[in-house]
């Protein structure tokens, strides 16, 4: 029988057409999915859509449309583009399917029952108008974020997930578990910022809207969207709706997860967390993939930088998109999109490494032998080197596919291809074509190329798999084995097709612009400027509000006025400055990473807030220690374009005051 194989990606909020970054995901996956199908697993691939809450409930009432007439609609492009980049999902679930809907039930009930939920209270700032809740850190000055009229304390009934009762178990898991969340630097980010400092109750329902999976007898309240979402993994196998449960049995655990790096924090402790409740077993792994940014810039609408999978395969065919993304994506950090660099690597690697090495080989299979495969009959040492490499791709390319490391898979067969050009050069098959003599060995040569196309398209099949099966049907065979030699003699190869058209940049950025031009057109995209910031703010994404604290535990961080008595920047240090400030009673060393947002001078006189009783630490600043005796609060810092700013006291403010 077969080893199961199961595997997942995020399901994206289905609240517009999904980027390239959203689309990224499927493809990696995709490219896991085919690699494992190819290894003979028995692979099942989940994907889908995350369909419930306040967002789309807001969007669907802007547009005047009931919430499920509006991801309907968003349901049909998510799909339209998977389809387009070819995944090869098994199932594709939606949030709103019956079936996941009364499981989500199921599981709620289930934990509500058995104690692990609870019913209490939740306090915050309400905003009447707005129905909102708010935290101490989302409101100034009394005033609600969203419509700046005043807010009052306000305590809510709410549930509640025991959380703190399975931390310790996790922590075991993870410590048992090597391995259980890749990159590892994203793992030791979990245990150390939530998991070891202790996890808090995390309120698990809402009532401020009503766009999701009502609490099973109390439907005042809709189950929180991340418990609803993160259950469709087990939900699509049929867990609490399919009595039978054949494909839970079959496929879970889930071999892996993945996700993007923002996400991490939901996949690796409230999934696992909310597993252990149920006592199902953990997943294997949780992969947790970087940005693909714009350059270095996040994309956003505002920002005009948004790039759709669609579109990009106007100018760059499906293949073009699936190798450029996989490619450009490391293992562990952010990832780089450009027009320019796609160019580079389709002119590079695409049309010239892959798509020359194809067309040259067979046009000279034609032109020498009229396309009939010779035998390799007259070997020189020169082959071996060749051979060896192909051996040696192949093994790199499954160490590299089994630890996920997928654009290290993909050079590694491009370096091999490259090699195979050189070995065009140095075996100079025109020369050899001169003389009846050397025939054989013109032969052998020509069967060398063939073979190593031929395990090279068997081996890029995963990534973009109508290349690897033109290829294929090129060379006149389906023999996908890895094996070097399996090319059948005496069959004949057929037309070199042109693979990959070079891309002339200036006609690239006239069929840009005139494609620009059109979606504009079609979206009618040209509104006003206050529009755009409008979607831009409904649009980001928040981080998640972080678990309730008593007052009690907040009162224990003091925060305080102090002055800048001096500032300046570390040499050497990009990110650095160090800062002497004045606390009244005492003056405080303090490093802070904002050189990137501040100059020294714009702050020497400015009153900022600090934390004053957090722990020093030591810092190595150029060779010495130093220490950094509390920290000064700023706003953002969390996403990739993070724009840092801090808070600054009342000119008139007492230095030493403190601050709460
Ligand atoms: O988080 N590059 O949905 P989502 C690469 N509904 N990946 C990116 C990206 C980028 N620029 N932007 C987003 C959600 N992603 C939830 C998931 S799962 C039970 C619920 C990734 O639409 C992102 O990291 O915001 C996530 O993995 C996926 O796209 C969907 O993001």
């Amino acid at each position: 029988m077969k080893e199961k194989f199961y595997l997942t990606t995020a399901i994206p909020y289905c609240s517009g057409k999904p980027h390239i970054g959203n689309t990224y995901e499927v493809i990696l996956t995709d490219a896991i999915a085919r690699y494992k199908r190819k290894m003979g697993y028995d692979v099942f691939f989940l994907t889908g859509t995350d369909e419930h809450g306040i967002k789309i409930e807001t969007k669907a009432k802007e547009m005047g449309i009931t919430p499920k007439e509006f991801v309907d609609g968003v349901y049909a492009k998510v799909r339209d583009m998977w389809a387009l980049v070819g995944a090869s999902y098994d199932k594709f679930i939606r949030t709103t399917d019956d079936y996941h809907e009364k499981a989500v039930t199921g599981i709620f009930k289930k934990l509500y029952e058995q104690g692990d939920i609870y019913k209490s209270q939740y306090e915050g700032h309400y905003c009447v108008p707005c129905e909102s809740f708010f935290t101490d850190t989302q409101v100034t000055d009394g005033k609600c974020p969203d419509c700046g009229r005043p807010v009052e304390r306000a305590t809510e009934d709410a549930y509640f997930f025991r959380m703190s009762k399975y931390a310790d178990r996790l922590l075991k898991h993870i410590e048992e578990n090597p391995g259980f969340v890749e990159p590892e630097a994203r793992l030791k980010e979990m245990v150390n910022n939530f998991l070891k400092p202790g996890l808090q109750d995390l309120c698990v329902t809402r009532s401020s809207f009503t766009w999701g999976v009502p609490v099973p007898g109390d439907e005042k309240h809709v189950i929180y969207v991340w418990i609803d979402a993160l259950s469709n993994y087990i939900t699509a196998l049929g867990y609490e709706v399919d009595e039978q449960g054949e494909l839970f049995k079959k496929y879970w655990p889930c071999d892996v997860h993945v996700i993007g790096k923002d996400i991490v924090r939901f996949h690796t402790i409230y999934w696992p967390i909310m597993l252990l409740a149920l006592g199902i077993p953990l997943p294997k792994k949780i992969y947790g993939h970087g940005w693909l940014n714009f350059g270095t810039d996040k994309m956003s609408k505002s920002r005009g930088n948004v790039m759709y999978a669609d579109e990009l395969a106007e100018l760059f065919g499906v293949d073009g998109v699936r190798y450029y993304t996989l490619s450009a994506m490391p293992y562990s950090s952010d990832g780089s999109i450009t027009y320019d660099s796609m160019i580079a690597a389709f002119n590079t690697d695409l049309a010239n490494n892959l798509g020359n090495l194809v067309s040259r080989t067979v046009s000279m299979n034609k032109k020498y032998f009229g396309s009939v495969i010779q035998a390799p009959v007259a070997s020189e040492a020169i082959d071996g080197e060749l051979k060896a490499c192909v051996a040696e791709t192949v093994a790199k390319v499954h160490e590299k596919m089994d630890t996920y490391h997928v654009s290290d898979a993909l050079s590694a067969i491009f370096d091999m291809l490259s090699r195979a050009n050189k070995y065009i050069d140095e075996t100079t098959p025109w020369v050899l074509a001169k003389s009846e003599d050397t025939k054989a060995r013109l032969g052998t040569v020509l069967y060398n190329l063939l073979e190593t196309i031929r395990v090279g398209a068997s081996l890029l099949s995963p990534f973009i798999p109508d290349t690897a099966a033109k290829i294929l049907a090129t060379l006149g065979t389906d023999d996908m084995s890895e094996e070097f030699g399996a090319l059948v003699c005496g069959k004949a190869t057929g037309e070199a097709e042109v693979l990959f058209k070079r891309i002339d940049e200036k006609e690239f950025y006239e069929r840009l612009a005139a494609q620009k031009g059109e979606t504009a057109e079609k979206k009618e995209e040209a509104k006003m400027e206050e529009v755009k910031v409008e979607e831009a703010a409904a649009e980001k994404v928040y981080e998640p509000v972080a678990d309730t604290v008593v007052f009690d535990d907040f009162v224990k961080v003091d925060m305080r006025v102090a002055k800048v008595l001096e500032c300046e920047a570390v040499p050497k240090s990009k990110k650095l400055l160090k800062f002497k400030l004045d606390l009244g009673f005492e003056t405080r060393q303090v490093f802070s990473g904002i050189a990137k947002y501040y100059s020294p001078e714009e702050l020497i006189g400015k009153k900022v807030i600090m934390v004053a009783n957090l722990a020093p630490r030591m810092m190595k600043i150029n060779g010495n220690e130093e220490e950094s005796n509390g920290m000064i609060v700023a706003s953002g810092g969390h996403e990739p374009d993070a724009v840092v700013r801090l808070l600054f006291a009342a000119d008139d403010a007492n230095v030493g005051d403190r601050v709460s």
